[in-house]
């Protein structure tokens, strides 16, 4: 058997994920905790950084680099009350450095907490009734849902899926009350994990769910994606699409990002099972001596899709039904006011980058915080870093535009289409692995393409744009119709090519290019675009239609319908 990777010893050592966490949160001499507790400290939800902006600095004092920790809440399909909207508000203004930022899994995560400010704020997460346990690490992450709830009984019905596999298949470990909400310290041995055991699984698992024509959670690149099958408005079952993933390493063609391949239908009473064998087959199969080979996709490519799904089957003791005919449209939000089945309405806004801070007249922060004073609906962040008002009466939907309005949260009427559906992940200065800026940039190269556009007279052409500070991918730049996936300062592959449902991989286009070359490379592109495209057609399939870019080699996820 081949050697295990170092952090599986930790894991096994850690006495169920306690590890030496408690002293290091009360070592007053520094502001980090030891290296192997920065790992077992994800799966409570928090990631251990430094300001990258300030390191050289700080080491030409002699200083250490100025720790703070990045903590992020576990939000089952993104829903937040008014109530807790207030509390995590106040935490960013007492304890973060910068704001409330959406993720593109529909969670909040706060940056640059201190090590001494990190128990009162998770307490005060949990006090709120959310939780920051399994955000992080090698387990089932927070499982992500369509938000936008126009849909309305199917959309109840999918929600509650999220919130309960989110529930029963997160972590039993006692060392999250123990360390963080002063439970009852452990005595003599560990209680057990049923479906992770000591060691969890190889690497972080990840479940989403979408209910067709929406992909606004980018179902595919999910390790188990849940495409919800809505008969006469109900949920009849979920067709599984297992193996998605988006991280890669720059020229490490053993790593790619992968879409899931879809492999069957179960009904809403075999969900949860299904699911929990999902993630018991890749505890046990998945590689533990490579990190870098360990999530589901390349457990699928090294022992095959239907080793898997037979595997899959006799665990479950029950065949998978062939899967149901679905068709998704659109892997963006709906910006605007929608109106559910129900008669209720739902405001999505746009938030560039889902930062959530006051910055001269935006007062986003203010804003929302001012909005869930009044709201008597809840709020649904996306995977698209954004945030919609939901289940608002229409008698409130004047007081609600005002505040929106007062507050510069309004960008969804006033942006244009690139910048509406543009994500960027935070990369520089919190994250430890950015090689480029991301969200710090989408601002200046957004303005430039924006002109180019213009001229091209394509200013309302709702082109996906991704930018990522590394391969790893957590803005899902492999899915962007152009993608930017940072190499070293400055520079980044331009990646083209992908569709707008989420269904197909884009390409590098040119490799390691600064900004002057990625404007260059795409002005004429836009050009024959402008001039050439069909009605409706994105420019992702124009590339492809107009010979730019070559028919993909394999489309891994295929519309069945
Ligand atoms: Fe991510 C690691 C931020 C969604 C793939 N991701 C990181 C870390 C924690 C860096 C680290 O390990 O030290 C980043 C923290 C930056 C910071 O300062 O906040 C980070 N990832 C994010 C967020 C905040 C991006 C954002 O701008 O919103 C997203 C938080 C999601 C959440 O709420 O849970 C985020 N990350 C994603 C996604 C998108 C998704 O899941 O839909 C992906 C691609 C999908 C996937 O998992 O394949 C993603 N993040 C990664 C990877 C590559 C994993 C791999 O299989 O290779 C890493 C690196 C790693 O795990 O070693 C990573
Ligand atoms: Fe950091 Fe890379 Fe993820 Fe961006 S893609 S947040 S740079 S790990």
């Amino acid at each position: 058997m081949p050697a295990l990777s170092e952090l599986e010893h930790i894991k096994d050592n850690s006495r169920q994920l306690r590890g030496s966490i408690a002293d290091g949160l009360a070592d007053p001499v520094t502001g980090a905790i030891a290296e192997a507790d920065t790992k077992l400290l994800k799966f409570h939800g928090s990631y251990q950084q430094d300001d990258r902006d300030l390191r050289d600095e700080r080491r030409r004092q002699k200083l250490e680099p100025l720790y703070s920790f990045m903590l992020r809440a576990r939000l089952p399909g993104g829903v937040v009350t008014p109530a807790q909207w207030l509390v995590f508000d106040r935490l960013a203004r007492e304890y973060a450095s910068s704001g409330l930022r959406i993720t593109t899994r529909q969670t909040f995560q706060w940056h640059g907490i201190l090590k001494h400010d990190l128990k009162p704020t998770i307490a005060a997460i949990n006090h709120a009734m959310a939780s920051t346990i399994a955000a992080c690490g090698d387990v089932l992450r927070n499982v992500v849902s369509t938000p936008l709830p126009v849909q309305s009984a199917a959309h109840a019905e999918a929600y509650a899926w999220a919130a309960r596999l989110s529930e029963e298949l997160a972590p039993k470990t006692t060392a999250y009350h123990e360390l963080w909400l002063d439970g009852e310290k452990l005595v003599g041995e560990p209680e057990p994990e049923p479906l992770y055991g000591r060691t969890y699984l190889p690497r972080k698992f990840k479940i989403g769910l979408a209910i067709p024509p929406l992909n606004d959670i980018d179902v595919f690149a999910q390790d188990l994606g849940l495409i919800a099958i809505a008969e006469d408005g109900h949920l009849a079952g979920f067709n599984l699409a297992i193996g998605g993933g988006m991280g890669a390493t720059h020229g490490d063609p053993t790593t790619y990002p992968r879409l899931a391949e879809v492999i069957g239908f179960v009904t809403p009473q075999q969900l949860r099972d299904a699911a929990e064998q999902v993630i018991a087959i890749q505890r046990d199969w998945g590689d533990r001596g490579e990190r870098k080979h360990a999530r589901l996709k390349y457990t699928l490519d090294r022992r095959g899709t239907e080793a898997f799904k037979a595997e899959l089957e006799q665990r479950l003791g029950f065949t998978l039904q062939p899967a149901r005919p679905y068709r998704f449209e659109h892997n963006g939000d709906r910006y605007g006011w929608l109106q559910g089945q129900d008669g209720r309405w739902h405001l999505t806004l746009h938030i560039e980058s889902g930062r959530l801070v006051d910055r001269d007249e935006r007062r986003l922060l203010t804003g929302m915080r001012e909005l869930a004073n009044v709201h008597t609906g809840d709020f649904r962040l996306t995977c698209n870093q954004n945030v919609i008002v939901a289940n608002v009466d229409a008698a409130e939907r004047e007081r609600i535009d005002a505040i929106v309005a007062a507050h510069g949260l309004d960008g969804y009427r006033r942006h244009s289409a690139i910048r509406r559906h543009a994500i960027a992940c935070v990369a520089l200065p919190t994250c430890g692995l950015a090689m480029a800026e991301s969200e710090r940039y989408l601002p200046t190269i957004l303005d430039k393409l924006e002109a180019q556009l213009a001229r091209h007279g394509l200013r309302e052409a709702p082109i996906l744009l991704r930018l990522s500070g590394c391969p790893n991918g957590c803005s899902r730049p492999y899915l962007g119709e152009i993608a930017l996936v940072g190499r070293a300062p400055g520079r980044y592959d331009l990646r083209l090519g992908a569709d707008v449902a989420g269904q197909r991989l884009n390409r590098v286009y040119r490799e390691n290019i600064d900004e002057a070359a990625i404007l260059d490379a795409l002005d004429p592109l836009f050009a024959r675009y402008a001039a050439e495209r069909l009605p409706e057609e994105g420019f992702g399939d124009f590339l492809l239609r107009g010979g730019v870019l070559a028919p993909p080699r394999r489309i891994w996820a295929e519309v069945v319908a």
